[in-house]
């Protein structure tokens, strides 16, 4: 077989384990594994790695964010970041507008991602309405038409849902077959620190973290995972940063549930006390759950090595700094309240997991393919077709150099937002060349080709096939 592109020289991080060999691709397909294969075109790849294209499951892209305040990213930006990462697909959530029903929020989605995404993109949904036609018609047919997986909140007014409703809502993931996402975090303490700390003039943004401690998450982990054990469903639960509800996970797995767990780059680098920096400064370390401490860096490092999280996300919420329609929001310097929760963080994901996990020796090439790229497709229901350098899959591939050493800095990086949590942090390996479906789609840190990108229809989730 004559392909139309052949990557040559790289060790290549296959599902079937890591070996030198060559990928050779026809019709934006992977066709095969192999040695001394013809083609039309030939990268030369010699000293880099080839692992399978990221895939950030958890990122906010256009997500309405409350009267006056606006995320930093369209998809034409958010996407050209995550391929300058290393990615080729992302899911982001569809969260209903005010008045708005799920159906109209995925088809407004859809419209806005449509011939703008330098990555393949899929979309998960945001439950926040249980009435009748949200349960009875509107979520069942979007799980059948391949919106396979939807988040649940127990924070933030507006989106938390009461026991009873997160209930029903896994009744119709379990009647349908659809993974629960849920985001653990205790609404009424939180409102009940938040008020206190107010009266109390505790309001600068380092008390976003005092007001959402471990215990509000651990609570809500516990309860998140006996509501899906009462509903009878698998679940996930996003974000995790920190041990006890790391444990609450391994608890219940050796009960016997069926628990997913997701965990992001800032609980491995960031901490509260970088909330504490001068000035206005902490409000672009804002996000839910907050960074923790050092030592939380080190129990969320061994659920990583010992297989406890299966999804290492970026949980991308961008917002820009100096900017009343972001972090500056109106009283935000009065109080944490009413700074925007969430940071960037889809462009330098897969680096720092790359630079801490694998070249510090935590983790190896295979753990992190799945831990970034072939979980992911698993549990949301897009493998084989994607997650995984195997013959027959979509050629998205990240080609890496192990060796390159470099800081994070803003002005290398290509999201919306008008800076980076990063800033400053050294980085060895990054990715080089990102191809979706065999074509280039970042060279040398710079985004290439137009927007190709596509929207993926998914099945359901493995674990429920
Ligand atoms: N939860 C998220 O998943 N992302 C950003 C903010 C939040 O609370
Ligand atoms: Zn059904
Ligand atoms: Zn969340
Ligand atoms: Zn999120």
């Amino acid at each position: 077989m004559t392909h139309d592109l052949v990557i040559k020289g790289a060790r290549v991080v296959s599902a079937s384990g890591t070996t030198q060999c060559e990928i050779g691709i026809k019709d934006g397909v992977i066709a095969t594994l192999g040695h001394d294969l013809a083609s039309a075109e030939v990268i030369d790849a010699t000293g880099l790695i080839a692992l399978p294209g990221g895939i950030d499951s958890h990122v906010h892209i256009s997500q309405p964010s409350g009267p006056g305040i606006e995320m930093a990213d369209d998809f034409t930006t958010g996407t050209r970041a995550a391929a300058c990462g290393g990615n080729t697909t992302v899911l982001p959530f569809c969260l209903p507008e005010e008045g708005q029903t799920l159906r109209e929020a995925v088809a407004a989605y859809r419209a806005k991602a449509e011939g703008n995404c330098l990555t393949d993109v899929a979309f998960h949904l945001i439950v926040k309405e249980t009435d009748p036609v949200t349960l009875g018609q509107d979520l069942p047919a979007l799980i059948e038409a391949g919106y396979t997986s939807f988040k649940v909140f127990m924070t933030y007014q507006g989106l938390a849902l009461s026991d009873r409703q997160i209930l029903e809502v896994m009744s119709v993931a379990k009647a349908h077959g659809a993974m629960v996402m849920v985001h653990a975090e205790n609404e009424d303490a939180i409102e009940f620190l938040r008020d206190r700390a107010e009266r109390t003039g505790e309001t600068a943004p380092y008390h976003h973290a005092t007001t959402r401690p471990v215990p509000v998450e651990r609570e809500a982990t516990h309860r998140a995972i006996s509501l899906a054990e009462i509903a009878g469903v698998p679940l996930t639960i996003v974000h995790v940063s920190n041990g006890e509800a790391t444990e609450e996970i391994m608890r219940a797995r050796q009960r016997g549930l069926t628990v997913f767990a997701e965990t992001c780059p800032q609980y491995i680098t960031l901490t509260a006390d970088d909330l504490d920096r001068d000035g206005f400064e902490g409000a672009k370390y804002v996000c839910s759950p907050p960074p923790r401490t050092r030592d939380e860096w080190a129990n969320i490092w061994r659920g990583i090595e010992t297989g406890v999280f299966d999804l290492f996300s970026s949980d991308h919420c961008p917002f820009r700094f100096v900017d009343t329609a972001g972090k500056d929001a109106p009283g935000a310097r009065q109080s944490f309240r009413n700074i925007p929760n969430g940071i960037p963080g889809v462009e330098t994901r897969l680096p720092i997991l790359f630079s801490e996990g694998v070249v510090k020796g935590r983790i190896s090439l295979d753990r992190f393919a799945a831990l970034t790229a072939t979980n992911h497709a698993r549990l949301y229901g897009l493998f084989p077709r994607k997650g995984a350098i195997m013959v027959g899959a979509d050629a998205d591939i990240a080609l890496w150099d192990p060796t390159l050493t470099k800081p994070i800095r803003q002005s290398d990086l290509h999201h919306g937002s008008d800076y980076t949590p990063w800033e400053g942090f050294t980085v060895t390996g990054w990715p080089v060349r990102t191809l979706l479906r065999g074509v280039t789609t970042m060279q040398d840190g710079a985004p290439v080709a137009a927007a190709i990108g596509q929207h993926l229809t998914r099945e359901a989730p493995d674990v429920l096939r």
